[in-house]
């Protein structure tokens, strides 16, 4: 059965059984000192206030049996799969792979790669480990997608111009409807935000829709209608 979310350009039109709630890259690295974001000399505490809004989004979708999926960006130990530019990059003392105070920069399975408890995945919800800023470079996210009959995404998590954008890039040419909650995304630079979201929506929603945590939560079906659903 479609809902409708209030949203910019224009009302966006979904089936809830047909759209997950995607959640980029809330990990330790990019939110905590210490981690991959401070390590490129960025104030890491411009994230933060991504953080509630997701958690409420979160709890409605596991209320409501709705699909969700947490992405993480980071490396094999060994860096094979990290481009020797990506690893150039950055200018700072420290690099991705070196060890930080949560560990490894940016690899997985050191603390620093983790997600934040407060959004941490729950067992059964799928997380995609990604080299690259996109979530649909070299991953299987794909074909989990396609498996649950999946065509809306609610693209939330950090950072809005990298991870996020490139997502909803990825996705938007793959044939989805992505809708960006703006208060359930944040960058470290706000004024990238602003103009991020305000690409998204642009030319009549070129790259998708623009909405808030609110109005999503808003256009959810009751959890007893979903859940008999
Ligand atoms: C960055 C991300 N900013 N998750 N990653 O390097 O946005």
């Amino acid at each position: 059965m479609n809902h409708q979310i209030d949203a910019q350009p224009y009302p966006l039109v979904f089936d809830p059984a047909r759209t997950a709630l995607l959640i980029i890259d809330m990990q330790r690295d990019f939110i905590e000192p210490g981690g991959f974001g401070a390590m490129l000399g960025n104030d890491v505490t411009q994230l933060t206030r991504a953080i509630a809004p997701i958690r409420s989004l979160l709890t409605a979708f596991r209320q409501r049996g709705l699909m969700v999926i947490h992405t993480r960006e980071g490396h094999r130990p060994d860096l094979s799969d990290a481009p020797p530019s990506k690893l150039a990059r950055g200018g700072g003392p420290m690099r991705i792979g070196d060890a930080g105070p949560m560990g490894r920069i940016l690899v997985r399975g050191e603390p620093g790669h983790d997600i934040i408890p407060e959004v941490y995945p729950l067992p059964g919800e799928p997380v995609i480990d990604k080299p690259g800023k996109g979530s649909f470079c070299q991953t299987d996210l794909e074909l989990i997608l396609g498996l649950r009959g999946i065509r809306t995404l609610i693209v939330c998590g950090v950072t809005t111009e990298v991870c996020v954008h490139t997502t909803v890039r990825e996705a938007n040419d793959r044939g989805y409807e992505c809708l960006v909650p703006d208060d359930a995304t944040a960058s470290y630079f706000p004024e990238f935000h602003q103009m991020a979201l305000r690409m998204v929506q642009a030319q009549g929603g070129i790259f998708g829709w623009v909405s808030d945590s609110a109005r999503v939560l808003a256009a959810l079906p009751p959890v007893s209608q979903a859940a008999a659903a």
